[in-house]
């Protein structure tokens, strides 16, 4: 009911890439250990600095059937080794809870990959593209750009993170830089 909601609006802010009055979650480079392919490189760019590699902020207005949850997430630009920066991925814990991207601002590319077959699909996220991520589909973000990617996410309610699942295999392809241009190779040939 429309009074059980003290706020429905929730300020965008551009320059801080956040959302008022939301959750805020940040991953730190510490945090994402074990996702990048290259550990000796990731051990080396910890030892510089533990940097921030990206903030969601998350709005979660009501937790029924029916209801939406979203979130804004800034990634910002970098690499380890040649891999770019990414999120840490993951599938919904209710397995067929879909969910929508909109790119905000910046260049990036999406990992989606088939939960039961491994089938893999690379879309491109930033400014001016919208992603559906259908049910089923582990989900990773990269940024292959030099500047933040924001990008703005809308799913179910019920569909929760799983993160575990992922992690204990990651991703089956990795997306890395290669004169220049974004390439994506399997996992087990690097
Ligand atoms: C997004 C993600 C966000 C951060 O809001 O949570 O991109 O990625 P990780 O959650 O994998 O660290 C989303 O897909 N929500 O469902
Ligand atoms: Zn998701």
């Amino acid at each position: 009911m429309l009074k059980d909601f003290s706020i429905l609006t929730h300020a965008y802010d551009a320059t801080s890439a956040q959302l008022d009055d939301a959750t805020a979650t940040e991953r730190r480079l510490s945090q994402l250990r074990g996702c990048f392919s290259d550990s000796e490189a990731y051990d080396e760019a910890l030892a510089r600095e533990d940097s921030l590699l990206y903030r969601v902020t998350a709005v979660e207005p009501a937790h029924g059937n029916g209801d939406l949850h979203y979130g804004l997430g800034v990634l910002y630009p970098g690499k380890v080794g040649s891999e770019y920066y990414l999120t840490k991925g993951h599938l919904h814990r209710t397995r067929e809870a879909a969910e929508v991207y909109i790119g905000l601002t910046g260049e990036g590319m999406m990992l989606l990959e088939d939960e039961a077959t491994g089938e893999s699909r690379l879309e491109p996220i930033g400014e001016g593209k919208v992603v559906y991520v259908p049910g089923h589909t582990a989900h990773r973000t990269m940024n292959t750009g030099s500047t933040p990617l924001t990008y703005f996410g809308v799913y179910p309610a019920n569909a929760g993170h799983d993160y575990g699942a992922i992690a204990d295999r990651n991703f089956l392809k990795v997306l890395i830089e290669e004169n220049g241009i974004p390439v994506l190779k399997d996992r087990i040939s690097l």
